[in-house]
């Protein structure tokens, strides 16, 4: 059997801090033209897709940020690429800052589909980087200062005849985050990132940023019998350098579409969705294979801790 999804990965290269959300909404509607005449039936937009990333920006009063966030989606400024998408029968992820009727600050991203209806959200579990301003870094990384941790879960989605589950940025260097979608049944997860690289050449320098984030995304995509998409925010924002390489990764491990810029630049796979049951059903047959009672570490405990007998 074969089940044919077209997947895209459309990467942005970078929003600069003045750029509107007007802008950068129709630089994704160009890119859901392009992935309309590539016959794409879904689409993976970055992190933070409506504006710069922010978060490297530090600010006392938190409410000062506000202007970064989004109070309803879709909104003025985002209906065109709802409805842009809706015409051309495409579904979409598209990550965003979000802030609640009730002040609460989330990573978002939400799963749109192919009449422009949301189907999905999902907030951020894993923030990295700091709450307070540290001098010695050459960019801030605030993020644990303007979100709060995900509230919502690893969710899965029914959507283009397949389970599709949702992630964002740095959750992808974490194997629980794939494994929880997993096991609801996910065979596409996929995720939006910004990426630092710490310099500002306009070049990727530092080659292990590149490596781990398709470490994660192959090894991960491999271990769990799914399709993955990773889709970056690339190039020189505001001075800050982040990576590109964006990707379609199969269930082997494989890369089968990648960025070659870091620029925006649709990539697209005509992807057969079946092929995540051969995995599933041998190598990584989860319920024959997993054993549970040695995992309990994995939810009862957070920091490593040495083994009662190991310690001193
Ligand atoms: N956006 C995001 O989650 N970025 C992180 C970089 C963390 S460096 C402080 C990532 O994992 O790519």
């Amino acid at each position: 059997m074969s089940r044919i999804v077209n997947l895209g990965a459309a990467q942005m290269g970078p929003i600069a801090p003045d750029e509107t959300r007007e802008s950068c909404v129709k630089r994704l509607i160009d890119m859901i033209k392009q992935a309309s005449s590539r016959g794409c039936q879904f689409v993976v937009f970055p992190e933070l897709a409506l504006t710069t990333f922010f978060p490297r920006y530090y600010e006392e009063d938190i409410t000062k940020m506000d202007h970064w966030y989004e109070t309803e989606m879709p909104n003025n400024a985002t209906r065109p690429l709802f409805e842009a998408a809706a015409e051309a029968g495409i579904g979409f992820y598209l990550g965003y800052a979000e802030l609640t009727p009730e002040g609460r600050r989330f990573n978002t991203a939400i799963l749109v589909d192919g009449n422009g209806k949301i189907n999905g959200k999902y907030r951020k579990v894993h923030l990295p980087g700091h709450s307070e301003y540290e001098p010695q870094r050459p960019f801030q990384h605030l993020e644990k200062r303007y979100f709060e941790p995900g509230d919502l879960g690893f969710g899965v989605w029914r959507q283009n005849e397949s389970i599709i589950g949702m992630a964002i940025c740095n959750d992808r260097r974490w194997p629980e985050t794939y494994r929880v979608m997993s096991l609801k049944g996910a065979e596409i997860i996929v995720l939006g990132y910004n990426t630092p690289d710490l310099n500002t050449s306009g070049k990727e320098q530092n080659h292990l940023r590149m490596f781990h984030n398709h470490l994660t995304l192959q090894s991960n995509a491999y271990m769990n019998g799914c399709w993955v998409i990773g889709t970056a925010k690339a190039g020189v924002e505001d001075g800050c350098m982040l990576i590109g390489g964006s990707c379609i990764v199969q269930p082997s491990g494989e890369i089968v579409a990648q960025a070659a810029t870091l620029e925006d630049e649709l990539v697209a796979f005509a992807a057969d969705i079946d092929i995540c049951n051969m995995p599933k059903e041998t190598i990584f047959n989860f319920a024959r294979h997993r054993r549970v009672e040695h995992y309990t570490n994995i939810t009862g405990q957070t920091g490593a801790e040495l083994p009662d007998h190991l310690k001193l």
